[in-house]
């Protein structure tokens, strides 16, 4: 994993780029610590939330080096972790609610601005390709619990359990214990040390500049059986406008929404800020609404922008953000504000 901090490479590629004549010329604000990243305008670009996002970008990248479109990308991308039983927090494997059942969340979102979304949606892995299926072919934008499931069986999906044994035992152990309180969202607070987060938001740009965003989880674990977070909530965990850049967020939903998130960021970057600055704003407001926290609870996120330039920030140590452009395949630590 690399320090963003140590990187300085956006000169260099911008002398690249305009070598290439393809200088990027929008006004930028740029704050004294930051350290923008850049790929070449019109080469296409992945970021993921997350150290496993690397797998996810692979699954992409795949699609948007052979010309495809950034939704195929996200949709093939998404879909690695949503097959992994061993990631706990996407898909199939996902922790369960407090009743023990796995309820998935997810969206995606496309460079004209179409949307879909499911949540709440239960025995269905492929969260992602549901909720594109929604954008796709119906006149909505969200189905919720047996109405998102009762579309994806219609559409050829199968119904499967979600719940592995490794999920249901630690749901077992913590019901013992945890006297039915759902845990708030922070990295490491879990009995046994395991870790509460993990959504996968993901960001693409093709090589025509088109960009489009995914998102998909298994949400809080242990939360209230109907509850739904942030993830497939557009404008919160996830927002696109192509013309300016895309955001997802990962980490307390709840905050997450309070503050439209992923479209506060989007909107930053609007104003001229860069990826990273645009994430640390965002962070700052759910901060300042949150008088004296500390490390109460972990929200990060993610931006990409129209020109190719990436950042993160996060409220804590610990948010891992994952890149695949044509010349790195890289995880980096994003800068947190506590
Ligand atoms: C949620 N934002 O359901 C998701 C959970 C998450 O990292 O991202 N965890 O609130």
């Amino acid at each position: 994993m690399t320090d963003r901090r140590k990187f300085v490479r956006f000169s260099l590629l911008t002398s690249a780029a305009m070598l290439a004549g393809k200088a990027i010329s929008a006004q930028r604000k740029i704050e004294d610590d930051e350290v923008t990243y850049s790929t070449l305008r019109g080469q296409p670009v992945v970021v993921s939330t997350w150290d496993f996002g690397q797998q996810a970008n692979a699954a992409a990248w795949k699609v948007l080096e052979q010309d495809g479109s950034p939704i195929d990308a996200l949709e093939m991308g998404a879909r690695v972790p949503e097959a992994d039983p061993y990631n706990q927090t996407v898909g199939y494997g996902g922790r369960p609610d407090r009743d023990g059942r796995v309820t998935l969340d997810a969206c995606m979102m496309d460079e004209n601005g179409r949307c879909g979304a499911v949540a709440a949606l239960e025995f269905v892995k492929h969260a992602i390709s549901v909720a594109r299926m929604v954008m796709e072919r119906t006149p909505h934008v969200m189905l919720v619990g047996d109405g998102a499931l009762q579309f994806a069986l219609a559409n050829g999906f199968r119904k499967e359990n979600l719940l592995t044994v490794k999920s249901e035992l630690e749901w077992r152990e913590w019901l013992k214990t945890a006297k039915y309180t759902p845990y708030k969202n922070i990295e490491n607070k879990m009995p046994g040390g395991q870790y509460n987060h993990d959504t996968i938001g993901m960001l693409a740009m093709d090589n025509r500049g088109n960009m489009g965003g995914a998102c998909t989880t298994s949400g809080m674990a242990y939360k209230l059986h109907g509850r739904v977070g942030d993830s497939p909530i557009i404008g919160a965990g996830l927002y696109v406008d192509n013309e300016v850049g895309g955001a997802t967020s990962s980490g307390v939903g709840e905050e997450v929404i309070r503050i439209v998130g992923s479209h506060l960021v989007v909107e930053y970057m609007r104003m001229g800020y860069t990826p990273e600055v645009a994430c640390k704003k965002a962070v700052q407001r759910i901060a300042k609404r949150n008088p004296g926290m500390k490390d109460d609870f972990q929200v990060g996120f993610l931006a990409l922008n129209k020109h190719g330039e990436y950042g993160a920030f996060a409220l804590q140590k610990g948010f891992s953000y994952a890149i695949k452009n044509g010349r790195e395949d890289t995880v980096y630590n994003a800068n947190h504000l506590f």
